[in-house]
């Protein structure tokens, strides 16, 4: 038996070497050069050619390499088997970390300051602090520990969520009758959806209207949630005052993107939370032991749900 690495833009050795360390009787190949497709039974995959899982008459799993699977659902031909995600402390911690400067870069006006820098100006009369309420957009693994830590910082902090959590000191927004209070009480929204079709452009001009003029967006879901061209008309029209972007509808994205060199929205390459190989690669043979047995798979994904 054997599990197969697709994954066309990433290197596959770290995977390759660290399942091998932690189980040499586990044969792992890697797309395109697959010898023998009736031996795979595990496929860990990320943005796989669409059509790419199609070959293993014996496939009994899919995993996504992170924690998204949207690049994997994307794919209209795939197996009926089921789909892993990656949930792991580090990519967790990584992800609240990143959040927690993306929140302060605009709570202490580090993007004023910056600017400031640059124009050797001294000013200490403006407020050093804008004052925010944050509303955490999706509340699962990652969306509640940031909510969380921020809370534990001192930061007011709701969530928004499919269903409602309970969680102390962060109140709770769920359901269509629960978006529109949700937005309207933040001025900081900061996005930690899945991208399924129901949340697909969710980040929309009639959502940034309804928000308080002046406010903050942070995006580190998916660039799909995000009508683009809608947060340069918010930027220009005040109802947002700055965004921090780590995704985008195109990546990398294009050169001549209007974003690049826009004042108000700072960016990063996709990177907020990047999976450790060797932090992932225990639960990926646990599912593969698993998967060999006949039983059930950790972190799976809820097709009905596409998340
Ligand atoms: P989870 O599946 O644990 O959480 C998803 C949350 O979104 C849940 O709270 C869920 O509600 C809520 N949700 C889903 N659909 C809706 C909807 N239509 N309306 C309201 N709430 C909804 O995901 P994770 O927290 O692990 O990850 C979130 C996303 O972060 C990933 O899918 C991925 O796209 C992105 N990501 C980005 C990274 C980066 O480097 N930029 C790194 C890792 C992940 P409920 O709890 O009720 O089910
Ligand atoms: C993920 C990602 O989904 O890195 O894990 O975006």
């Amino acid at each position: 038996m054997s599990l197969v690495i697709i994954a066309p833009d990433r290197d596959a050795s770290e995977w390759v070497e660290g399942i091998a360390a932690l189980d040499k009787n586990i044969t792992v190949e890697v797309w395109p050069d697959v010898k023998d497709r009736h031996e795979v039974i595990g496929a860990v995959v990320w943005n796989h050619p669409a059509g790419s899982l199609g070959d293993y008459p014996n496939l009994k799993f899919i995993s996504s390499m992170g924690a998204g699977v949207d690049h994997v659902l994307k794919d209209k031909t795939l197996p009926s088997v089921p789909i892993v995600r990656i949930v792991d402390e580090d990519l967790t911690r990584a992800m609240t970390q990143y959040i927690i400067a993306a929140v302060t870069y605009f709570h202490r006006r580090l993007d004023k300051y910056t600017a400031d820098k640059w124009n050797a100006l001294w000013d200490q009369e403006a407020s050093p602090e804008v004052p925010l309420s944050i509303g955490m957009l999706g509340m699962g693994v990652l969306g509640t520990d940031a909510a969380k830590k921020l809370k534990a910082l001192g930061f007011q902090v709701c969530g928004y969520s499919n269903s409602p959590k309970q969680i102390e000191g962060i109140k709770s927004f769920h359901g269509t009758q629960g978006f529109e209070p949700f937005i309207k009480s933040i001025n900081m929204l900061i996005c930690l959806l899945p991208l399924t079709q129901q949340t697909r452009n969710i980040l929309n001009i009639d959502l940034f209207q309804k928000m308080q003029q002046g406010s903050y967006l942070i995006n580190v879901a998916r660039g799909g949630h995000l009508v683009e061209q809608d947060l340069l008309r918010a930027l220009e029209e005040g109802y947002l005052a700055g965004a921090f972007l780590d995704v985008y509808q195109e990546e990398p994205l294009p050169q001549d993107h209007p974003f690049w060199k826009h004042p108000n929205i700072m960016m990063t390459p996709h990177i907020a939370s990047i999976t450790n190989p060797q932090a992932a690669i225990p639960q990926v043979v646990q599912n593969y032991h698993a998967a060999a047995r006949g039983e059930a798979l950790q972190n799976a994904v809820d097709l009905s749900k596409g998340y």
